[in-house]
């Protein structure tokens, strides 16, 4: 009965393909709808609630790319020194901090100074008004674009910063109320004569986690996220930010930094290197000092050596993502339901798929819990800075990623969120939103206080 045996294995071959290509659509399905949601960073999360819940590589990472990254960790760990030095040389002369580690301590975030002492992982940019012919804020004669608080020995800081903090009182419907703080910053002590108009902005580091999962969404994802003159009419826009990338000499998306000022992560650590610690690569050949008193006129051009620059730069395109907590706990699931029902995550965007990229495979495909869109928002004038850059006004800003946020107090021994670190609390941080948000923040106010404690559990178990 050779020829019936045939016609069956054929038969059931055919049956098993079926069957096959059915689980696979469902598995498609699946993925999109019910993926495992403790996966923040797809393939590259990692089960880690401690204080290194930030500084874990892609797990799947391995040989020489585990190598180059833990390369680039010790040099992101490295305290810069003034040249000529035999190793991380070139800090300065003037600078914010001497490594990158002292601002985004444990990969995490920065702090607001609270009186008089030094800043320590925070910055201001400056500019004048106006704009340059790529669109990008002007620099301000005598300061450039950035306020270097500190000088190497010899030279003088462009500035001092204290602050004072404003309080005043927000309310819930139900007549609870929560204490709000607000900074008036001071300068002092400046080197040169301060020129007109010059505007200042606050930034607090924010923290590393999956910033190579998000260079790695989709331009059109991104854009198709925006409905820049709200043509649906609920209230909230979303503009994407168009900045100059040094790197590929041309106009591309802004995703990093508060206001998107950054399109790559080659231009935001380079920007680092040069502004934060006064360290020349092959991206920013010149010393943020050049043309002021500062200028220390040695011919050391770059600084950093490409290989160690492109490996700080992979160590921070590799930094996974903590999975969630608490995902089935049910006011963790009812915050989550408020988070919705109070259009939190039209900003807050919590999935997005990466594309893919043979180049970038860890990376590729991966669907991932972001909770931002990489888009600009007016938050309204309580938190304006009131310093354009680009297409971001004075009261834009990008949506901050919410992935790991819940873990901030365990990483970095405190609370405070937003630009500037204002919110000491992550309902203060609620209770700034305005502009778009505004719509957002009354809903939160008129919560009953059960269900305003689900949606902080929720955020917590971010
Ligand atoms: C003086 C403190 C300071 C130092 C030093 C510093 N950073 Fe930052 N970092 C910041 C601040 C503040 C921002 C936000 C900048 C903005 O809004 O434009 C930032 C943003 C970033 C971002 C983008 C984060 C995001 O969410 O978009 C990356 C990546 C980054 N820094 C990497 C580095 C690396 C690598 C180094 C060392 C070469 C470094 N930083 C040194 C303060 C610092
Ligand atoms: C219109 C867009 C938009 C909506 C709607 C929105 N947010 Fe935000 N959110 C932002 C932006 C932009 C920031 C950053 C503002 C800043 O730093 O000044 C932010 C900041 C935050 C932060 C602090 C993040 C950090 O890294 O410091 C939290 C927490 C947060 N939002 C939660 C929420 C919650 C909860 C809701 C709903 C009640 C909400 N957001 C609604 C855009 C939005
Ligand atoms: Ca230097
Ligand atoms: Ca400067
Ligand atoms: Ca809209």
């Amino acid at each position: 009965m050779k020829f019936p045996g045939k016609i069956l294995l054929v038969l059931s071959c055919f049956l098993i393909l079926a069957v096959l290509l059915h689980s696979c659509r469902k598995a498609e399905e699946w993925d999109e709808e019910q993926s495992d949601e403790r996966l923040s960073g797809g393939s590259q999360t990692v089960f880690s609630e401690g204080v290194g819940a930030f500084s874990e590589a892609f797990p799947t990472l391995t040989g020489t790319r585990l190598e180059m990254h833990d390369l680039g960790d010790a040099h992101f760990e490295a305290t810069f020194v003034s040249s000529p030095a035999p190793l991380f040389q070139g800090l300065g002369t003037i600078f914010n901090s001497n490594s990158c580690f002292n601002c985004h301590i444990n990969d995490g975030r920065g702090k607001p100074i609270l009186n008089t002492e030094p800043l320590a992982s925070m910055l201001f940019r400056v500019s004048i008004p106006g704009s340059g012919v790529h669109g990008e804020p002007l620099s301000a004669p005598g300061y450039g674009g950035q306020l270097q608080d500190k000088a190497t020995f010899g030279y003088s800081p462009e500035a001092g910063v204290t602050v004072n903090w404003i309080e005043s009182t927000a309310f819930f419907t139900d007549g609870d109320s929560i204490k709000l703080r607000e900074p008036v910053w001071n300068f002092v002590n400046h080197y040169t004569s301060v020129p007109a108009g010059m505007m200042y902005s606050a930034r607090v580091a924010p923290p590393l986690h999956g910033m190579g999962l998000l260079e790695q969404i989709d331009e059109y994802k991104i854009r198709e996220l925006a409905d820049v003159n709200d043509l649906d009419g609920d209230g909230i826009s979303g503009k994407p930010n168009s900045v100059w990338d040094e790197k590929n000499q041309r106009k591309m998306l802004g995703r990093f930094g508060w206001k998107s000022e950054a399109a790559t992560l080659d231009q935001q650590v380079a920007g680092a290197y040069n502004e934060d610690m006064g360290v020349t690569s092959y991206i920013f050949r010149t010393e943020s000092s050049f043309g002021q008193v500062q200028y220390d006129n040695i011919r050391d051009e770059p600084e950093v050596p490409d290989s160690i620059f492109n490996s700080v730069v992979f160590y921070v395109k590799t930094l996974a993502v903590p999975a969630r907590r608490k995902v089935t706990d049910p006011v963790v699931k009812r915050g989550k339901e408020i988070f919705s029902q109070a259009s939190c995550n039209k900003c807050h965007i919590p999935t997005i798929r990466t594309k893919t990229d043979v180049t970038f495979p860890e990376a590729s495909n991966q669907l991932i819990h972001p909770y931002t869109d990489l888009l600009l928002h007016d938050m309204g004038p309580g938190l304006a800075d009131q310093r354009p850059a680009y297409e971001a006004s004075g009261q834009e800003w990008r949506t901050p990623p919410l992935w790991g946020i819940g873990l901030t107090q365990l990483v970095n021994g405190h609370n405070n969120y937003l630009h500037d670190g204002r919110a000491r609390s992550l309902m203060e941080a609620v209770m700034w939103h305005g502009g778009e948000a505004e719509a957002s923040v009354n809903f939160v106010k008129a919560l009953p206080k059960a269900d305003r404690d689900a949606l902080l559990s929720f955020l917590r178990s971010l």
